[in-house]
């Protein structure tokens, strides 16, 4: 009977183990595809088996923080992860760099707070690429203005107004992490046995409200201390932190790209005012830039439509198109390499 880290079975069936001494655990840290899965016997470090397991309904391969998986302990402190139980919420990019595919960041999240703060750092697009990513992995987003102890009232009141122009019916708690103001908002939210994760740039504070809602003492699921953030505060891995009341927390490190992937559902939520207004364009395929009879432009033109988030929507929604035509691509070629080889291994068996 598995009875910690948030584990309930109707969410997680348990699968049909490998083993005896296999179990199911929950990752709680990442560092470059090494795991601390957290079991009933204590932690883990753990890699995956070459060969890990897709079940359905995970897109990816690798384990991430916040998964529940099956490992094999081989012994108090080492094992190798099987199997990741199919994910429920997932949270994840476009891979960044020079690789394809998907990154997953964090998995089984039930809310993600996207952390902002008023100065550089302040972009309604980017928050809707954030909201484009937790709508299309399931997840229930809220927004955090921090920092606002630097700013004057008007200020704030000036960056609310701006984020409610173009989302009214987000959930937005403003807070300061230095002051304490709107951490009891923060709080609010958080129930024993979910899951929340905290997005953002580097510097907007994720760590620092972290350490506020645990009280200052990092109530730490394992013991691991990283050598390589000495003196700095930067986040460099991702962890799942628990609180006393029994919520978990993941903080992330800073993204610098937030590059979405096919994102058809995602978009739909995010930019669903764009969308319902768009059942009334002449032409069913109208790409709302230039068409006759587009009622998306007639709706910016007499500003039921904000213009900049619309614009915002037809960027990230090629952006999505074209992620997912690349992967198309990729399978088509992966596809026929195989037949390829197929060919010649059938060739040379007929020749001997
Ligand atoms: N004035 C002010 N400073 C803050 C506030 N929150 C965080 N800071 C400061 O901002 C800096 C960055 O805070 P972190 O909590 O490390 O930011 P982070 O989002 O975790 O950054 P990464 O881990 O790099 O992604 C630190 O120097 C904090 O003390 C706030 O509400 N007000
Ligand atoms: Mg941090
Ligand atoms: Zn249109």
């Amino acid at each position: 009977m598995i009875n910690f880290l948030g584990y309930n079975e109707r969410d997680f069936p348990i699968p049909e183990l490998p083993s005896s001494d296999a179990c199911v655990g929950r990752v709680i840290e990442e560092h470059r595809e090494r795991y601390f899965v957290m079991c009933e016997q204590g932690i883990i470090e753990a890699g995956v088996t070459g060969k890990i397991m897709f079940t359905s309904g995970s897109k990816n391969e690798f384990p991430a923080v916040g998964d529940w998986v099956v490992l094999t302990p081989m012994d108090d402190e080492q094992g190798i992860i099987h199997q990741i139980l199919p994910r429920k919420t997932v949270f994840h990019r476009r891979a960044s760099g020079r690789k394809t595919g998907e990154q997953v960041i964090a998995a089984n999240i039930d809310i993600a707070f996207v952390v902002m703060s008023g100065d550089e750092d302040f972009s309604l697009n980017r928050l809707e690429r954030y909201l484009t990513i937790i709508y299309e992995g399931n997840i229930t987003p809220a927004i955090i203005l921090n920092k606002t102890d630097l700013f004057t009232k008007e200020e704030v009141d000036e960056f609310i107004n701006e984020i409610k122009s173009r989302h009214p019916d987000a959930k937005l708690i403003w807070t300061s992490a230095l002051t304490e103001t709107g951490i009891k908002y923060v709080i609010e939210h958080l129930l024993p046995g979910k899951t929340y994760c905290f997005v953002g740039s580097s510097g907007v504070g994720k760590s620092s409200l972290i350490n506020r809602l645990t009280g200052g003492e990092r109530q730490r699921v394992d013991t691991l201390s990283d050598s390589t953030a000495k003196g700095k505060h930067t986040t460099t891995y991702r962890e799942l932190i628990e609180l006393k009341n029994g919520s978990f927390l993941v903080d992330t490190p800073g993204m610098r790209e937030v590059g979405i992937s096919g994102s058809e559902i995602g978009l739909e939520e995010t930019f669903a005012d764009i969308i319902t207004v768009a059942e009334n364009c002449r032409f069913r395929d109208c790409t709302h830039t230039k068409e006759p009879g587009c009622a998306v432009i007639a709706a910016c033109e007499s500003g039921t439509l904000n213009k900049a988030k619309l614009d915002n929507y037809l960027r990230l929604k090629r952006e999505s198109d074209f992620y997912q035509m690349q992967e198309y691509e990729r399978r088509q070629k992966g596809r026929s390499f195989a037949k390829m080889v197929k060919e010649v291994k059938s060739y040379n068996k007929t020749k001997r």
